[in-house]
């Protein structure tokens, strides 16, 4: 055992030390100066066969060599770990400083803010929900609604026919005959909202779809009072308490008396101007005394039962609501027009 060969081994050891730029490199370094297989670990395993005071004097070199070997590892290896942290702290900086991304969050279709508020007064008022098809019979759209086949006033709901028999509904009303038909007999106190469907040009204030909700009320002793009544606190529900109604005579063939109803203008307090045309009020809903022959059609003897039914256009209220100056606007799905609507919805 030479005490050079040792000394070269340190400094084979340190120059391998210093050149190892990553922790990697230097666990090997470790591993081949220091490990059990290492010439050191071996050389220390002689030192058995030396004379005891060879022994003392090689074991004192060997494990300077072991403690000069280790120190300079570990020293080395605090610096590559503190390197490393910081090229991953760089690596993995966030900057709190920019603004963070905001998360958009649609709004609802005004149309159903609105139904949803109609149909909520309306449950207020002790009404239940009732429900019919889109795609109705002749039967029910027209026949039980006090239509007959060559009734002129079949010209005013035009639709599209699936065939002879089978079309999309014009209004919500044969919901009215289906109810009947369903309870065999009163009271009946219910609502239906629904889309129904017109063969009309789409203007401004018409579509070839658009969405109504359909009221009656089936009991003994049922007079215009308490359509009126009705009428009166939804409106002043969904337009405010300073909102009159006004009942117009009307006609249609499943109601007698038939009225439509009106609204005090919002834009003129009823004093008139161009949204209403002069007028003071506007047309919100058809309405009437649901007819002896619809009555009798679904089984209801009409000396015994009187009822009131009324038809009022979801989007038309809307409008009024929120002054919408074109009722396209609700199928168009620009999200200009609905992000307007976020407060609401
Ligand atoms: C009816 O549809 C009757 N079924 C209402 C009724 C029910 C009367 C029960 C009596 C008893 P009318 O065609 O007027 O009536 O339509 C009622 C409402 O639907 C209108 O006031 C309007 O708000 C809306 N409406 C009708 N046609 C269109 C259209 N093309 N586009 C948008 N809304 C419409």
């Amino acid at each position: 055992m030479e005490k050079e060969t040792l000394l070269l081994l340190q400094n084979a050891a340190l120059k391998q030390i210093e050149e190892a730029d990553n922790s990697e490199a230097l666990n090997n370094v470790r591993n081949t100066f220091l490990s059990k297989k290492s010439e050191l670990s071996s050389l220390m395993s002689q030192l058995g066969t030396l004379s005891s005071e060879q022994r003392k004097e090689y074991g004192q070199v060997i494990n300077g060599v072991r403690v000069t070997i280790t120190n300079a590892i570990e020293q080395k290896m605090a610096l590559l770990k503190a390197k490393e942290l910081e090229a991953k702290l760089a690596r993995e900086t966030i900057d709190i400083t920019l603004p963070g991304k905001e998360g958009s969050v649609g709004a609802r279709n005004p149309f159903y803010v609105i139904e949803e508020e109609m149909i909520e007064i309306f449950l207020g008022m002790g009404f239940e929900i009732a429900d019919g098809p889109e795609v109705e019979s002749d039967h029910y759209n027209f026949e039980l609604m006090n239509i007959p086949k060559d009734h002129p006033s079949r010209d005013m709901q035009d639709t599209f026919y699936i065939d002879d028999n089978n079309l999309l509904r014009t209004h919500t009303s044969p919901v009215q005959a289906r109810v009947m038909q369903a309870k065999k007999e009163g009271p009946i106190r219910v609502i239906c909202p629904g889309k129904t469907y017109r063969r009309d040009d789409d203007d401004a204030t018409h579509s070839h779809q658009f969405a109504q909700i359909e009221g009656l009320v089936v009991d003994k002793d049922i007079n215009i009072g308490h359509l009126k009544a009705t009428l009166e606190l939804f409106v002043k529900k969904m337009f405010g308490e300073k909102r009159e109604i006004r009942l117009r005579s009307s006609y249609f063939p499943f109601t007698e008396p038939s009225v439509e109803v009106d609204i005090t203008c919002a834009n003129c307090g009823g004093k008139g101007c161009s949204m209403c045309k002069g007028t003071g009020y506007i047309e919100i809903l058809g309405a009437g005394m649901v007819h002896p022959n619809v009555l009798k059609m679904s089984g209801y003897d009409p000396e015994v039962y009187s009822g009131f039914a009324f038809g009022v256009g979801i989007e038309r209220v809307a409008i009024l609501r929120y002054g919408i100056d074109d009722i396209r606007k609700f199928y168009q799905n620009d999200v200009r027009f609905i992000r307007q609507f976020k407060k609401a919805s």
